[in-house]
């Protein structure tokens, strides 16, 4: 397979004005007839082109061109397109029909079946498996789609739009609907539904006043799980109008829940899909952390509709233009309906436990990537995560104001288009003034860049400065990097711990409290500073950048105790944290034994008792860096046995410290009254489960009992899960007694028992890839099934690293033989699943060398699908 090049883009050649579908749906054997407005597109810059379409795993049955069947020598026929080389000159009519087989599809793209529910995924390119199509977003048509399903197997049929009429046929053995969606769209948004299913519905009100029908559909018995995901549609709908003037456009807006799904949510227009682990939620069965997940994608996916429908990409490379837009409008909801510090730390973590590995491994990529083998390996963290970055920064440059009218200049002047990141970043140019060209190399300069920054304070003069030098890594295919525009909010402390004013004669460089660094090297002298201060770096984290600032551990523990930015606070805290771990991972590879520690559980006892910081926020302070973001900031000659021990050697050092003030957390906050989802609730049980499992550590009767305690007397799943996690991961003899219990008591839900899957994979007990390796035989276990795939391997091989990276290499040739399987039915789940291999070159030479030879050993498979051999490729490269 050969890539493709952003460089390379053509307009196409032709323009479908309109598109009329016709289902046939049957399993096995499912009638498509697509009917085609086709026109020459005057944009195009080829004469006569011939008329190429897409198409892939379809059965071709008639080509009809304005009323005229198609005789074999008037198309060409290859695995992957049909071709018709002489069309009219003026608009014609082309009807295609095709065969398709929903049953067989385990690749989850195209039209195929979940748990008997027909339904699709066609982002990226998976409409070429329902028809013969220019399968391109630049290509805007409107869909008129009628099904016709058996009415007892699929009572329920939906598609993109309004519905226009529905009713029956062959005397009631069939039935049909006919659905039309106005808005021209690309056929990456197309989708249907057609099964039997349950549903709860909900009306909306637009600011405008128009009515719409919310509906959302679930597995029958499961409607009451669905109400915290409409209450999240209803809050999203009113917050986008609110904050960025959007109103939705449809007269229905649909939500289904399907079993089989390759990723979270789909946006398809008027019609989303979801996983349904994304939807079902109620007390019992779902986490604190699964509510706020289906709060964040049920608006993500809603906010699509303006960020992604209403405007979309003209190519793939343009993908962050609505990916990273839309997480950004996603993150800021979840900030303003929840604690926004908490929110900004867990976006971080996200970011660094994610993206910035990436972006220091052989898989970095620019945001907007400028090729590709297979486009579907570009749904990354470096597109999503980096991608809402970098608007976050245009936000915090331009302020909120200005922010508003470019984002407000956007939607007016490229509604209805396939717009560029060119055309996006034009509309804050002109609406401040401002000149974004070298802020635009955030888009296509891949690596984390490094700011490094050093202070002197002049006691004489009264001046303090600041150099700030920032220097990019190289990356896969760039070498030389240029100065990028960093915004760097900042704050300077006083020995009382409050802000000194900000005075300076930098002129643009300093703007209210941001740094603008623009140069390899910038000095910004500060006047009139009475005393030495200490500076906060990077307040908000106002930028993707790895930081390193000189502070001694006593200014770390006193900005934990007096930033007015809260979430340097925490940062803080997370750096005195790693400082400390990471000087244990060095001990104790020299076989010593690191005295630290007492220093970092001091500073966190004393935050723990501050009645200001609300609970979630405490809960973040006692969550300690990951085995992973360790292995991440060493970053070289990676041991994760010694990370291990060092993790543990930390917690149980704060454990026993803080042992009766995390043992007064747990108690005190014990659950009483009704359960609520809401932020204040869920903050009080995310710092009763911290301080747990900080507890837990110790391994003690007493520890465990608790442990086991908080298990067998959950009143919901927030505290059943993690206490079931715990013990797990525990030698104790409640570990089975809690594991066969949630077995029991959750086996026939095939939701709620992925949690049991999860509990187990990461359980960094020795036989835990024994263990593993069982269940992947285990009847409730489906390698077809994404979920299933995810909860068990997935959590192994990214969640579990001390076991995953065992130093005999097991864990990667158990990885390698899962994905080789998995390849062969669901390519994208595969390719997806080889990013746990993405760091194998800051392992540990022996370790690297395993991880080597369990990749070579894809390379060497006959035929590897395009997403697998594409990672590889890199991986190995
Ligand atoms: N746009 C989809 C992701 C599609 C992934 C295709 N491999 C969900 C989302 O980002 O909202
Ligand atoms: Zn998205």
């Amino acid at each position: 397979p050969r890539p493709i090049y952003l460089r390379d883009y053509r307009p196409p050649n032709f323009l479908i004005k309109s598109v009329n579908l016709d289902f046939k749906l049957d399993a096995a054997a499912t009638k498509v007839r697509s009917r085609l407005k086709v026109r020459h597109n005057p944009k195009s810059q080829v004469h006569n082109a011939p008329l190429i379409l897409d198409g892939e795993n379809l059965k071709l049955d008639a080509v009809i061109l304005d009323g005229n069947t198609l005789t074999r020598s008037q198309y060409r026929l290859t695995k992957t397109s049909l071709t018709i080389p002489e069309t009219p000159i003026k608009p014609f009519t082309l009807e295609i029909h095709t065969t398709i087989d929903p049953s067989q599809n385990k690749s989850l793209q195209g039209l195929y079946r979940s748990r008997g529910v027909f339904c699709t995924q066609c982002e990226a390119q998976g409409f070429r498996r329902i028809t013969y199509f220019l399968d391109r977003p630049d290509v805007l048509s409107t869909y008129t789609v009628r099904l016709e399903a058996d009415p007892k197997e699929a009572p329920v049929l939906l598609s993109n739009g309004n519905r226009l009429e529905r009713g029956t046929s062959d005397r009631g053995e069939r039935h049909y609907a006919v659905w039309h969606d106005p808005h021209p769209k690309p056929c990456y948004l197309f989708a249907l539904v057609a099964g039997d299913l349950s549903s709860i519905a909900a009306d909306f009100k637009t600011a405008s006043g128009s009515d719409v029908g919310l509906t959302i559909y679930v597995e029958h018995g499961k409607e009451e799980r669905a109400a915290w995901a409409m209450d999240s549609l209803k809050r999203s709908m009113r917050w986008d109008e609110k904050r960025f003037g959007r109103e939705y456009d449809l007269e229905v807006f649909n939500i289904v829940a399907v079993s089989d799904f390759n990723m979270g949510a789909m946006e398809n227009k008027g019609l989303n899909i979801f996983n349904d682990r994304l939807v079902l939620a109620s007390p019992e069965t779902a986490t604190d952390t699964t509510f706020e997940a289906i709060e964040s994608v049920v608006a993500h996916e809603y906010f699509h509709n303006w960020t992604g429908n209403r405007i979309t990409c003209r190519d793939w490379f343009q993908l962050c233009l609505k990916e990273g837009l839309t997480v950004y409008r996603d993150q800021e909801f979840s900030a303003d309906e929840r604690s926004r510090v908490v929110q900004r730390i867990s976006d971080v973590r996200q970011l660094k436990a994610h993206q910035f590995p990436e972006d220091s491994g052989p898989l970095a990529h620019p945001v907007r990537p400028e090729s590709y083998i297979e486009i579907n390996n570009f749904y990354t963290a470096t597109v999503y995560e980096k991608g809402a970055e970098i608007v976050r920064m245009i936000a915090t440059i331009l302020g909120a104001e200005a922010f508003r009218s470019g984002m407000d200049l956007y939607f007016e002047r490229h509604d209805g288009e396939a717009a560029t990141i060119e055309q996006f970043l034009e509309c804050f140019a002109e609406v401040s003034g401002r000149d974004l060209s070298q802020f635009a190399l955030w888009y296509s300069q891949s690596g984390t860049p490094h700011v490094e920054c050093r202070t002197s304070y002049d006691k004489r003069a009264r001046t303090y400065s600041l150099t700030l030098k920032q220097t990019t890594p190289q990356t896969p295919g760039q070498q030389q990097k240029n100065p990028m525009h960093i915004p760097l909010r900042i704050g300077l402390l006083g020995p009382d711990g409050h802000d000194l004013p900000l005075t300076t004669d930098a002129g643009d460089a300093l703007q209210d409290d941001i740094i603008h660094l623009r140069q390899p090297s910038q000095t910004i002298t500060f006047t009139d500073v009475p005393a030495r201060p200490i500076p906060s770096v990077l307040r908000e984290f106002s930028a993707p950048v790895h930081l390193e600032v000189e502070l001694s551990e006593k200014d770390l523990a006193f900005l934990l105790a007096n930033d007015s930015d809260a979430f340097n606070r925490w940062q803080a805290a997370n750096t005195y944290a790693m400082r400390t771990m990471v000087a244990m991972v060095e001990a104790l590879s020299r076989g010593k034994r690191s005295s630290r520690g007492t220093g970092f559980a001091k500073a966190l006892s004393a935050a723990l008792v501050d009645d200001n910081l609300d609970w979630a926020f405490r809960a973040e302070l006692m969550r300690l860096p990951s085995q992973s973001d360790v292995a991440t900031e060493i970053g070289q000659n990676v041991d994760h046995t010694f990370i291990y021990r060092a993790h543990r050697q930390l917690t149980r050092l704060i454990a026993r410290r803080l042992e009766d003030q995390l043992a007064a957390i747990h108690d005190t906050l014990k659950e009483s009254g009704p359960f609520s989802p809401d932020a204040a609730n869920a903050g009080k049980r995310a710092a009763r489960n911290a301080a747990l499992q900080l507890l837990a550590s110790l391994g003690s009767k007493t520890a465990i009992n608790r442990t086991a305690d908080q298990y067998f007397n959950a009143s919901n799943m927030t505290e059943a899960a993690h206490a079931l996690n715990l013990l797990a991961a525990s030698n104790s003899p409640q570990r089975r007694t809690a594991l066969d219990h949630f077995y029991q008591r959750w086996h026939e839900d095939h939701v709620v028992i992925d949690t049991w899957f999860v509990a187990q994979a990461q359980s960094p007990r020795n036989n835990a890839l024994d263990v593993v390796r069982a269940l992947t035989r285990h009847e409730r276990f489906d390698i077809t099934a994404p979920n299933k795939v995810r909860a068990l391997i997935g959590n192994f091989a990214l969640m579990n690293p001390v076991q995953f990276n065992r130093p005999d290499g097991k864990g990667y040739e158990f990885l390698v033989e899962q994905i080789l399987a998995i390849d062969r039915f669901n390519p994208q789940i595969a390719a997806r699943l080889l990013n746990a291999m993405r760091s194998w070159r800051a392992l540990e030479p022996k370790r690297r060398k395993l991880a080597r030879n369990a990749l070579t050993k894809i390379t060497k498979h006959p035929d590897p699908s395009r997403d697998v051999h594409e990672i590889v490729l890199r991986i190995l490269d």
